[in-house]
């Protein structure tokens, strides 16, 4: 897979601490962490009931202070968090915050593959992703805003640089500050990424019992029973 939210959240979701609680923005990137499973005591949360980019930001510091001893990470688009940016200069922020912002520089849901509007090729960053705004991925503006107030920075545009930072960034340590973690992405290598997962070739892997049309087969089979199979054969004229 290229860089993107998918790789990133297959080489991290494993490493998040134990008992920690794991925030992630709308759309994209609570689709993509969904692809991979959570260890078993950290929990996950999202806007789902709102399906807002627009609180993500605020919900994740808010669970943060209600919980001092225990450790939030938040996985935000950069929508999302210029949205509701305003929220960690709060004078409570507390050093059990850790936000990574996937800044791919636009609403990049909108030129996935599979989205209608990604057919409107460039004309999609204009109309519809919202391409251009926020300093278009300026490696600047967060950082300076986010030490400013106090986090640590961190940030990767490469695979390389990323596993360099993730470590410090997942450790069950209490560290002294909140940490912010930028990775940039481009939109291209997210859809790429996403058209990966959706076409793993998994006939191989497989063994014959489990492939789709087989394991359909033999679970009609054993649901209808023999009489039943003879019946719904009459009825669909293959008797
Ligand atoms: C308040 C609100 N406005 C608009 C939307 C529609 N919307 C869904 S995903 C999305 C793009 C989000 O972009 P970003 O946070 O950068 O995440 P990415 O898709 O790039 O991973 C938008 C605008 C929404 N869900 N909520
Ligand atoms: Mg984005």
């Amino acid at each position: 897979m290229p860089f993107s939210n998918a790789w990133i959240a297959q080489n991290t979701i494993g490493r998040l601490p134990p008992n920690s609680a794991l925030h992630l923005g709308i759309l994209n990137s609570l689709r993509t962490w969904n692809f991979f499973e959570l260890p078993p005591t950290v929990t996950g949360w999202s806007n789902t009931g709102g399906f807002g980019i627009d609180g993500d930001v605020s919900a994740l510091l808010g669970a943060s202070l209600a919980s001092p001893g225990k450790l939030f990470f938040g996985v935000i688009g950069d929508l999302a968090f210029f949205y509701d940016m305003n929220a960690i200069g709060n004078r409570h922020v507390s050093n059990n915050l850790r936000i990574m912002l996937i800044n791919n520089g636009c609403g990049a849901e909108f030129k996935l593959y599979h989205h209608p509007a990604a057919r409107f090729g460039d004309d999609a960053d204009k109309f519809m992703a919202a391409r251009g705004h926020f300093g278009q991925q300026s490696r600047k503006l967060v950082r300076h805003y986010a030490e400013d107030l106090g986090f640590e920075y961190m940030t990767a545009s490469n695979k390389e640089e990323y596993l360099a930072n993730v470590v410090r960034f997942t450790t069950p340590e209490t560290l002294t500050r909140p940490i912010l973690f930028e990775v940039f992405t481009t939109p291209q290598d997210e859809s790429d990424a996403l058209y990966a997962i959706n076409n793993i070739d998994v006939s191989d892997i497989l063994p014959p019992s489990m492939r789709a049309k087989n394991f359909a087969k033999q679970t009609v089979k054993t649901v209808l029973g023999p009489v039943g199979i003879s019946k719904v054969k009459k009825i669909i004229g293959r008797q």
